[in-house]
């Protein structure tokens, strides 16, 4: 079904059931969902995977403050994400939830296989528990004040019995295949840090909590008593979605006719450890193949700090779109974040990029549709438009490269400076000028067909990005939706009939950013 060159299987990290979706959450969101549209585009058959990862304490104790069940929770905040990310034009195929009975079964399978193949122990457990970012620290891991070094909340003293996973058995193999493959993560800085990291013992990996600590989680199949560790029933969710293993625990000897192993897991740098420590060691334990690669994206912050729902700092992103639109929120995050770099978020940065749109490719849409309406009937005239084919073809190379090394933001600089060389062969050619002496009427038309041309090309390449504004621009070019990169070699518009739209991103004052940005 889906093995070879012709299947792309990507993801993002599912998301705790605890809070609302944010800015950060849709960032990572709008990559995964550019990616898997570039990759459509591109003819591949596409798995795009999100979710929400929906046991643990922290879901528990989410549940209990707000006086409602865990499921009640869950149920409300799945339902929360999955409406964000349909009003966002998220173009996932599979919404996975913790809960299902699907997962729950090839969690349990998954633990039989590594229980089966003698690399689950039991032991007792100390040290210490910080439940926000449900992880495990020992003493050294803790900051100088005793916190927990990812997030700084305060940590809890835990002792009890819990179950191993030996993962310490799999360190020289993990260190191996990164050495074998120096780009498994991107960016490469990530990959060093692992590699870093690496160079300590591996320790093993508590896979369980007890039952009587903590109820809500998947029962591990050997021992009821038990809960599986959250990290870990969150990791199995890429395996559960790409069909590989039945509930009844079939399918790990041979994979081919399910998706995975995934081309690509799309996460933030705060989860780099658990995806390229904790997931490849389990993954060959159960002696399933490796994914492919991981993007381990940089974090927004807003100002100098880190945005956060405790510091109250979020920005929400439904309400940026309710003024400007999805596509400007969509760009702005793309196109400002270096793909794997912080960024900042400025309400300043955001109209600055609002405006490129508004100026630089509204304003051609624009300009060129309103030319063919006056000067040609609104049909676009029948003459080769090739005076910008090197462009185009030199901002298609850029845009393919980058776009396959994941620099997304690289991608979108090269289809922007695209639309910045159409509207310098506007000045230069002057159609207005062309249009008004006699005897330049074929002069007139190769301006613009070659304009049309460009615009049509612009939809191509940033149709990933925004996906309603690029069709909506190409019914205006008389075309039923954006054409892919391929059909653009053979696109022939001659003929077709232009409309004027309603303007693309209309022009907002700085005040339409907030009180804040006053
Ligand atoms: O960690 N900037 O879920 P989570 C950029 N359930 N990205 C951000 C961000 C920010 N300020 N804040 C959040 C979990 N993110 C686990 C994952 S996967 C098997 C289990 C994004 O709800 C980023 O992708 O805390 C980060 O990795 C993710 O949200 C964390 O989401």
């Amino acid at each position: 079904m889906s093995q070879g060159p012709s299947r792309f299987y990507l993801t993002t990290p599912i998301y705790y059931a605890t809070g609302e979706p944010h800015i950060g959450h849709a960032y990572t969101t709008f990559l995964a969902d550019t990616v898997a549209r570039y990759h459509r585009q591109a003819g591949l058959r596409v798995l795009f995977l999100t979710g929400t990862d929906e046991h643990g304490q922290k879901i528990q104790e989410e549940a209990d403050g707000r006086g409602m069940t865990p499921i009640e929770l869950c149920d409300e905040m799945a339902a929360r994400f999955e409406e964000a990310w349909g009003h966002l034009d998220i173009s996932y195929d599979r919404f996975i939830r913790t809960t299902e009975a699907e997962h729950v079964a090839v969690v349990q399978a998954f633990l039989t296989r590594l229980q089966e193949r003698g690399l689950i122990y039991e032991d007792e457990y100390s040290g210490w528990y910080c439940v926000h970012e449900e992880r495990y620290w020992t003493s050294k891991d803790l900051t100088s004040e005793g916190a927990c070094p990812e997030c700084n909340r305060p940590v809890r003293e835990i002792e009890e019995k819990n179950y191993f996973f030996r993962m310490s058995r799999f360190q020289e193999d993990l260190v191996r295949h990164l050495e074998k493959n120096p780009d498994w993560i991107l960016p490469q800085s990530r990959q060093n840090e692992v590699l870093g990291f690496l160079r300590q013992p591996l320790s093993d990996l508590s896979i369980s909590r007890p039952r009587s600590r903590l109820a809500w989680g998947v029962p591990l199949p050997f021992d009821p008593e038990h809960v599986t560790y959250v990290w870990v029933d969150a990791l199995i969710n890429y395996v559960t979605a790409s069909g590989a293993i039945t509930p009844e625990g079939e399918g790990f000897d041979d994979v081919s006719g399910s998706w995975w192993p995934a081309d690509l897991h799309i996460i933030g740098k705060d989860i780099l450890t658990t995806h390229a420590v904790y997931w490849p060691t389990l993954l060959m334990g159960a002696g399933l193949p490796l994914p492919r690669r991981i993007l381990a994206h940089g974090w927004w912050v807003a100002g100098e700090t880190k945005m956060s729902k405790s510091m109250g700092n979020v920005v929400d992103p439904l309400a940026l779109e309710e003024e400007f639109g999805k596509d400007a929120v969509r760009w702005y995050l793309i196109r400002e974040m270096p793909t794997g770099h912080d960024a900042s978020y400025t309400p300043e940065r955001f109209l600055a990029r609002y405006e490129e749109l508004a100026n630089i490719l509204g304003n051609l849409a624009s300009r060129v549709i309103s030319m063919i309406v006056r000067y040609r009937d609104g049909a676009i005239p029948p003459a080769p438009g090739e005076g910008l084919r090197a462009q185009e073809d030199e901002a298609r190379r850029r845009y393919r490269e980058a776009m396959e090394a994941l620099r997304v933001h690289e991608a979108m600089a090269a289809a922007m400076d695209f639309a910045r060389e159409a509207n310098g062969y506007v000045e230069q050619r002057q159609p207005w000028a062309q249009a008004k002496e006699e005897g330049r009427e074929t002069e007139l038309d190769e301006t613009l067909a070659t304009l049309a041309r460009a615009l049509a090309a612009l939809t191509a390449l940033l149709f990933p990005v925004m996906p309603a504004k690029m069709e909506e621009l190409s019914r205006g070019l008389g075309l039923d939706e954006p054409p892919t990169l391929d059909e653009l070699g053979e696109l022939d518009l001659r003929g077709r009939r232009v409309e004027k739209g309603a303007g693309l991103f209309p022009k907002k004052p700085l005040e339409a950013m907030g009180p804040s940005s006053s």
